[in-house]
């Protein structure tokens, strides 16, 4: 059997079909596998099933036997795809399954950010029903009828259009580097050069991948172009946004407040700025967590995994390393 290494607990159910197909190990720890450690096990494996693979030229090296790193999670911005490509290793990743429930988070923080659910949860616990009342009136923000524009139209993006047009009745812009007339016709959204949309949005929430394109996307001219009374949210990557530049805009009232559920750095660090703010709501990297999701996930990535040490084809492969794939056909 070929051998692969598993670098974060998985269900027993998904721990049980990989069982069927390969030899394994599991870091079965919750805290993130230590770079050493892993360097360690992947030596000799076939393949490697990893919640975020950060996989390198130097960690290939240490590597030699390795046909696929298979990605528990939709994102694989820490893939080095050129020396992946280089050494004919697979990438895949998680696509589908956990866009509704990070299309649901990002909602739950358009919420909690217009209408500081969290902050006056912690007022009414802490016994300062009182100052809730002086402050509610003067911070809540509407949802319904509101504007939002969204930045980045892919998978996710649509899930969050859909919501904001049918849930909420919104008016949803947004921007991607192809127009999706069918999405136009189907949510009533409009597509809008960025400027515009940052003018015009009453929320502002990017959806982007990480790539070198999308590094900082966000930074001090976009925010200054958004409207003071703007709510910006990131449930993508925290690189994509100057989190600096952001951090000022918040400072010196160029936006409204900001809903975030990942960093430039993470875990974020206890003296960053945003954390002392009331009208930023923060949250860690939890967009794709509820139970069934992460099963989801976990059972995906273990069939790519299996299918990429047994000579198949994997379902998810990231496109820029399809030309490594020979098809069935081919
Ligand atoms: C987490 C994500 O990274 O899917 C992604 O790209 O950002 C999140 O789902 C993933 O859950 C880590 O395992």
């Amino acid at each position: 059997k070929p051998k692969v290494f598993i670098a974060k607990p998985i269900p027993k159910e998904v721990e049980e079909y990989i069982s069927h197909y390969c030899e394994y190990k599991i870091w079965d720890q919750q805290e993130p596998i230590p770079k050493d450690i892993l360097l360690n096990e992947v030596a000799e494996v076939d393949g490697l099933l990893t919640p975020k693979g950060v996989i390198t030229k130097d960690f290939l090296e240490k590597a030699p036997k390795l046909k696929i790193v298979s990605n528990i999670a939709v994102g694989y911005d820490a893939f080095d795809l050129t020396a992946m490509k280089e050494r004919g290793v697979i990438g895949t990743h998680t696509p589908y399954v956990l866009d509704e429930a990070v299309a649901d988070l990002a909602f739950g923080l358009i919420l909690d950010s217009s209408r500081r659910i969290s902050e006056f949860n912690h007022f009414v616990k802490d016994g300062k029903w009182k100052q809730s009342l002086d402050r509610a009136e003067w911070f809540g923000q509407d949802v319904h009828h509101a504007t939002v524009g969204i930045i980045g139209m892919g998978r996710i993006g649509e899930k969050i259009a859909r919501r904001a047009a049918l849930g909420f009745e919104m008016n949803v812009l947004y921007n991607s580097t192809r127009k999706k007339p069918e999405l136009e016709e189907k949510y009533g959204m409009v597509y809008s050069e960025i400027n515009p949309l940052l003018e015009r949005s009453d929320f502002v929430l990017v959806m982007l991948p990480l790539k070198d394109s999308t590094y900082h996307f966000i930074g001090e001219e976009q925010f200054r172009l958004m409207k003071s009374n703007a709510i910006f949210v990131n449930c993508s990557r925290g690189q994509v946004v100057d989190e600096k530049a952001l951090i000022k805009a918040l400072q010196e009232g160029q936006i409204r407040g900001a809903g975030l559920d990942v960093f430039e750095v993470e875990p974020v660090a206890i003296d960053n700025p945003l954390l002392k703010m009331d009208n930023v709501v923060t949250l860690p990297h939890i967009g794709s967590a509820t139970e069934k999701t992460r099963f989801d996930m976990a059972m995906k990535a273990a069939e790519n995994l299996v299918a990429g040490v047994t000579g198949q084809v994997p379902e998810n492969v990231v496109p820029e390393l399809q030309s490594l794939v020979k098809s069935p056909s081919a």
